[in-house]
């Protein structure tokens, strides 16, 4: 593999998911604590109460990204940590809680002491809990509610950070309408696709909201998941019928429904969601196949949802392979998702290792919305143990990532603008709604004692990353 030397090389984690402190400092509960602590929903009753306990050893975990040898961190901002509100006869008001804001202020200052340059997610999936009472995601408002939140962040860190992703996994987001995220229920599939157009609203109106903000020239995008298909062979016929299946704006097969029982929406393919970000239009099949669910659009609806962005983030994890012809009982688009081999590899949450997903996908993306791409997460959870000897061997993220990176480096070799790559996770932490059984990270956390050990695969990525600086 081949990478040059502008390239960004770091890793990623989110506010709900290491920092704990989950009720300090003015801090009110996110939908996440409500789902946790109220419902009980996440596995073997566990929650985000302490967590990594980040908020209270950011140094040290700072001191790790620094030895990783890192140039960028992405980390994302808790909104329920930084905004309360009051209830004025049903009109909510916000109010900045400065302490949660001066948590961030010490992280980012740390950050840049240590030479890392922070990329901040603005919204990575913890909504302030009242806001959710008034409808959340359903309640069109929202881009207007996050619009004022994302402003104050600009206001407040633009001065020294330059690199701001919106919205995190929008699909994932619909997971909490559909049952298996937070805030936990199912609601219909007319609602899922108004929820799409309501985050997509709040997409543009963040990102409106940075630029108007922002102290100094900034990169802003959205950091948006799929699957990362691929062509089943080298034949031509598969190679065109994976660009037919990248091109359908139903869901099947870009999008998951991870919980066995919760439907998957139609509405969720990349192109969906990116054309009317890059385009200022939803792929004219939707309106044809999705009718009067379609969301009602006013005017200046997608003026707003393509508000010129900077970079287009990608969260990779899997993919399916497409080959030609139709599949049995399948209508004939030409082209279907072809069968895993026996034995396929997988990875502790038993997801596919596909590493072509690295490939033709981000072409294929490059080549439409021409903006430069961050692969803003990739990685594996694997049930890692600290060994007798005290350290942490983990060959198969090893094996997992240089597999990734190698057809990384061949999908920019293809023509793919992807200028860097950020490692999910920095370290293991809270996976949702799998609670502490899925471990992510780079550095393993005992989440008893809180002690941190380094990886095999921490120690491998510094050495790769070092490997494409000379
Ligand atoms: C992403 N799925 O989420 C998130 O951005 C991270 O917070 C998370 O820890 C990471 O990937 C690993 O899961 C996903 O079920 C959550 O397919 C679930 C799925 C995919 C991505």
């Amino acid at each position: 593999m081949n990478f040059n030397k502008d390239f960004i090389w770091g890793c990623a984690t989110s506010s709900y998911q290491i920092e704990g402190a989950a009720s300090e400092d003015g801090k009110i509960p996110s939908i996440w604590d409500v789902y946790a602590d109220e419902q009980g929903r996440i596995r073997d009753g566990k929650n985000g109460r302490i967590a990594c306990d980040h908020y209270h050893r950011y140094k040290e975990d700072v001191k790790l990204i620094k030895d990783l040898g890192v140039n960028a961190y992405r980390f994302s901002i808790s909104w329920p940590r930084c905004f309360s509100y009051t209830n004025e006869r049903g009109i909510l008001k916000p109010v900045i809680n400065e302490k949660g804001f001066d948590f961030y202020d010490r992280l980012i200052d740390e950050l840049l002491e240590n030479g890392i340059d922070p990329w901040i997610t603005l919204y990575h999936w913890d909504l302030p809990a009242i806001l959710e009472t008034q409808g959340g995601w359903r309640n069109r408002d929202i881009h207007n509610w996050i619009a004022d939140y994302s402003a104050e962040v600009a206001k407040r860190f633009s001065d020294r950070v330059t690199k701001f992703f919106t919205l995190n996994e929008m699909p994932c987001i619909i997971g909490g309408y559909m049952g298996w995220m937070a805030p936990g229920f199912q609601v219909s599939e007319k609602e899922h696709i108004n929820i799409v157009h309501n985050m997509l609203l709040s997409h543009g109106n963040m990102t409106k909201a940075v630029r108007a903000n922002a102290k100094q020239n900034v990169l802003i995008g959205c950091a948006q998941n799929g699957l990362g298909n691929y062509p089943a062979t080298d034949s031509k016929e598969d190679y065109d019928a994976f660009i037919k299946a990248m091109n359908c704006v139903e869901a099947n097969p870009q999008a998951y429904a991870p919980l066995e029982g919760s439907k998957c929406f139609d509405a969720n393919s990349l192109i969906y969601y990116l054309d009317a970000i890059h385009f200022g239009k939803y792929p004219e099949k939707a309106f044809e196949i999705f009718k009067d669910k379609m969301p009602e659009i006013k005017d200046g609806d997608m003026e707003l949802i393509s508000t010129p962005t900077d970079i287009q983030g990608i969260n990779i994890y899997e993919g399916r392979p497409i080959a030609a012809g139709s599949a049995l009982g399948v209508k004939d688009d030409g082209w279907h998702v072809a069968d895993f081999p026996c034995g396929m590899d997988i990875t502790g949450a038993k997801w596919p290792i596909t590493p072509k997903s690295m490939n033709y996908y981000f072409k294929f993306i490059s080549d439409r919305y021409k903006k430069p791409i961050y692969v803003s997460e990739n990685g594996m959870s694997n049930a890692d143990i600290v060994s007798r000897d005290g350290k942490c061997h983990d060959p198969q993220r090893i094996e997992f990532t240089e597999r990734y990176l190698e057809e990384l480096s061949k999908g920019i070799e293809s023509g793919a603008d992807v200028r860097g790559y950020f490692h999910w996770s920095l370290m293991d932490n809270m996976e949702w709604s799998n609670g502490y059984k899925e471990r992510f990270g780079l550095v393993h956390v005992d989440f008893e004692t809180q002690k941190r050990t380094p990886k095999d695969s921490y120690y491998w990525y510094k050495d790769l990353i070092n490997s494409f600086r000379k």
